[in-house]
């Protein structure tokens, strides 16, 4: 896998269950996969040498990222290396402009324009209004490279442009809410989709998923899996397809499709615990042309929420609480919250973990994944919780008997 972050690291944890194991292309030593990998090689994603090294022996190459020039994978499968998926599908999760003139026919998208120059960007808000996003065709993700612009600001575009980051300009859609689909697709051309999610965005960065995406018209929900495999089928994808929509009016015609990305993707991280087969083990299975695995959800409501760096770290003064005490206290308010660490520096906002929440109800799921994701991050219980209070114990949830307690009688 081409790439050590945290998307490696769990597809390896996936690997080591098929029988299989990954050898990662990492930036770093310190990198999330890297530390937990046995087989690790330290390069940049653009180096065909290190590419090549990563490919010796390997069934397939696939990607954690979509950092990799697209001029070297051509050299790899030169080389005779199944790399999945292959270079002209990732192509369309590599540069946005590509991908919107692809699927020009086949989904409803927002108006945009290359941007050469301020000019571009002004003529689009003539016509749809302002605000207008400003994006870089690659590169972005988790909010960088993506810029809302109230007005013209003619300035961060030369300055973007002079800096050679190529740009395009889209109209800002009003909606209702974000959604995303997710499907596999293997080699042998079978696929499988995962019931759509609704993803909570912050400050341009998913930090919910909820899934299934509430509240959802059966309609719909079928229309946007469809959608997802017809793109799947059309770009020839093989492995993870995510496709991020707008949900503009809650029908099929009012999906517009926002993102795409060929890997496991942050919308599918509830799959881990909260359906039959994880995102990461059904990419595995994709690549090697494997049969799918079953989508089913294994709860009526699953959410995912990010644990994100806090602004301050709660490992220093005043709070000077420990990652491993965090934790602890959290096992002890949760015993069911799951949680999945990625070992990372805690920057503010940076993706370090996140938790996973199952159950019946909605509000009452929700509310345990985001509590618990907020204590992981800044160890502050944001409801007051204090595991001192006399009645702690009493609110914790679920109130449950302790076995030796039953055992023994006490
Ligand atoms: N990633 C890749 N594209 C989008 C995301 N979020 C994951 C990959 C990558 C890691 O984020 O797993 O390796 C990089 O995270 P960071 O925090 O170092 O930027």
């Amino acid at each position: 896998m081409v790439g050590g972050g945290q998307l490696a690291r769990m597809s390896h944890q996936a690997a080591i269950a098929l029988g299989q194991s990954l050898r990662v292309l990492a930036a770093s030593p310190g990198d999330p996969a890297a530390l937990v990998c046995a087989d690790v090689l330290i390069g940049d994603p653009d180096d065909l040498d290190a590419l090549r090294g990563l490919a010796r022996g390997a069934e397939v190459v696939t990607f954690d990222h979509e950092g990799v020039p697209g001029e070297v994978l051509r050299m790899l499968v030169a080389d005779g290396v199944a790399v999945r998926p292959a270079p002209d599908a990732l192509l369309h999760a590599q540069d946005k402009l590509v991908m919107r003139r692809a699927l020009g026919g086949v989904a409803r998208m927002p108006e945009y324009v290359e941007v050469a120059d301020a000019a571009d960007v002004e003529g689009l808000a003539a016509r749809t209004g302002w605000p207008v996003v400003l994006k870089a065709v690659r590169g972005g993700y988790d909010g960088r490279g993506v810029w809302m612009l109230d007005g013209p600001d003619p300035g961060l575009v030369a300055q973007l442009l002079s800096t050679g980051t190529p740009l395009m300009a889209e109209q800002a859609v009003t909606m209702r809410r974000e959604l995303a689909v997710q499907v596999a697709r293997s080699p042998y051309g079978q696929a499988a989709a995962w019931p759509v999610v609704e993803t909570v965005q912050r400050d341009g960065q998913c930090v919910e998923v909820l899934a299934p995406a509430p509240d959802l018209d059966p309609a719909t929900a079928a229309a946007a899996q469809q959608l997802a495999l017809r793109i799947a089928a059309q770009l020839d994808v093989t492995g993870l397809l995510a496709v991020e929509l707008f949900d503009t009016d809650g029908t099929a015609e009012g999906l517009v499709v926002n993102e795409l990305a060929m890997r496991p993707h942050n919308s599918g991280h509830w799959t881990i615990e909260g359906a039959r087969t994880s995102q990461f083990e059904q990419h595995l299975r994709a690549v090697l042309d494997y049969p799918l695995g079953a989508t089913e959800p294994t709860a009526p409501v699953v959410v995912m929420a990010n644990v994100l760096g806090a602004r301050q770290d709660p490992g220093q003064p005043p709070v000077a609480m420990s990652v491993d005490e965090r934790v602890h206290h959290l096992f002890a308010r949760f015993p069911d919250v799951k949680v999945h660490l990625y070992g990372k520096a805690e920057r503010p906002a940076r993706k370090v973990g996140h938790v996973t929440a199952l159950g019946d109800r909605l509000d009452e799921v929700r509310a345990r994944a985001v509590l618990a994701a907020e204590w992981l991050s800044t160890g502050v219980w944001a409801d007051g919780w204090s595991p001192y209070d006399a009645d702690a114990r009493a609110t914790r949830f679920p109130p449950f008997a302790s076995t030796r307690g039953a055992a023994s009688g006490v």
